[in-house]
């Protein structure tokens, strides 16, 4: 197992998030990383390797090149026109109203879906270690690992080509998916030569509806997401059943939205379904966006994971037998993330063939 960390996560750490109307302090915090870092090395998982941040070419793979002008400067023009602490939009563009002013307050509207991104001065170059990590676990599964973990912080699974949320800004999962599926067949901008090259699971609490929309009318990379019912839950807008994929994605995105209360059983057979449908494509590589927000005693979640759970769905993925990238994405458990994320990888690493 080859593990890779965001070496230059710390440097976001903003003050706190209006969460349901409530300022409250940032829970996606540097010591999350710190407590899954102090478990892994007591496990026994070592040596940790420091990625490269990912270059702007590397992320225009998936992101548009405004929104990474956006992400690269926001901080600075929003200082420049005099205002203080991190980047937070006011107002958003919804339809109906006009795209014209790309002054900061209008631009962090329109790249920002919700309160819960905020740019502060450090922000982009700790996605960019962000992303370089989940990068480098795609290139170690390209050299032949059967397994790497990609550490990631600022998480990734919410931001799409060209919008931040979620605590998410680059879409750690996505470019590391991205990558795998161009390594098959260099060269084919019709995907058709690919497909499905590569599936993303997504077993983070939160629909993932970046990744989902980044993929969403391609078939080299098929996206299954597990997660609370957006019905009821963040990020409302998108994650239900009936999104299946259009163009030629049409088919390659699957939605398991799940019931609040959910505990270890039902949570398994649904994944159950999630792996058969990944087997039934035969993708060659599989990139899992771990969350474990799903966990019992998260404060953001409403199921009820136990600790042995995560080492099931370990278990479970490893049975499909794929060269496996698991990227970190939410977790706010902080007492328990560390031993959450090592039983992941536990029951990967002690099913694998
Ligand atoms: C990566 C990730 O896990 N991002 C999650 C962002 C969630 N942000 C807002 C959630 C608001 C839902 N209300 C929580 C109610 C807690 N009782
Ligand atoms: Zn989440």
């Amino acid at each position: 197992m080859k593990i890779f960390v965001s070496a230059e996560h710390y440097r976001h750490d903003p003050p706190f998030e209006i969460l349901d109307g409530q300022t409250v302090p940032y829970f996606e915090t540097p010591q999350r990383v710190a407590i899954i870092l102090a478990a892994l090395r007591a496990a026994g998982f070592a040596p940790l390797a420091a990625a490269p941040p990912a270059t702007i070419a590397e992320l225009g793979a998936v992101h548009t090149a405004d929104y990474l002008d956006y992400l690269a400067h926001a901080h600075e023009r929003w200082q420049a026109a005099g205002r203080h602490g991190p980047v937070v939009p006011s107002a958003w563009p919804l339809p109906g109203l006009r795209l014209r002013s790309d002054c900061p307050q209008a631009a962090a509207g329109r790249y920002t879906f919700d309160l819960s991104a905020p740019i502060t001065a450090g922000t982009f170059v700790a996605a960019q270690s962000s992303a370089g990590a989940a990068l480098a676990g795609a290139e170690a599964l390209l050299q032949g690992e059967r397994y790497a973990y990609a550490l990631c912080r600022p998480p990734g699974h919410h931001a799409a080509a060209n919008m931040a949320g979620g605590y998410c800004y680059l879409n750690n999962a996505a470019l590391a998916a991205d990558r795998l599926a161009r390594a098959i067949a260099p060269g084919d901008t019709t995907w058709t030569l690919r497909a499905p090259a590569v599936a993303v699971l997504d077993i983070d609490y939160h629909h993932g509806n970046g990744t989902q929309s980044i993929f969403y009318e391609r078939n080299d990379v098929l996206t299954i997401s597990l997660h609370a019912d957006p019905a009821r839950e963040y990020p409302y807008f998108l994650g239900y059943a009936d999104e299946r994929g259009a163009g030629a994605g049409e088919g390659y995105n699957l939605n398991f939205p799940l019931s609040a209360g959910i505990g270890d059983s039902a949570y398994l057979a649904a994944l159950e379904q999630a792996l058969q449908a990944i087997a039934d494509y035969g993708p060659r590589y599989l990139v899992v966006s771990a969350g474990f927000d799903t966990f019992h005693a998260d404060p953001l979640g409403d199921f009820e994971l136990t600790t042995a759970a995560y080492t099931a769905i370990g278990a479970a993925i490893a049975r499909l037998g794929l060269p496996t990238l698991f990227v970190q994405e939410g977790g706010y458990a902080i007492e328990a993330l560390g031993t959450n994320v090592v039983a992941l990888l536990h029951g990967a690493t002690a099913y694998a063939d």
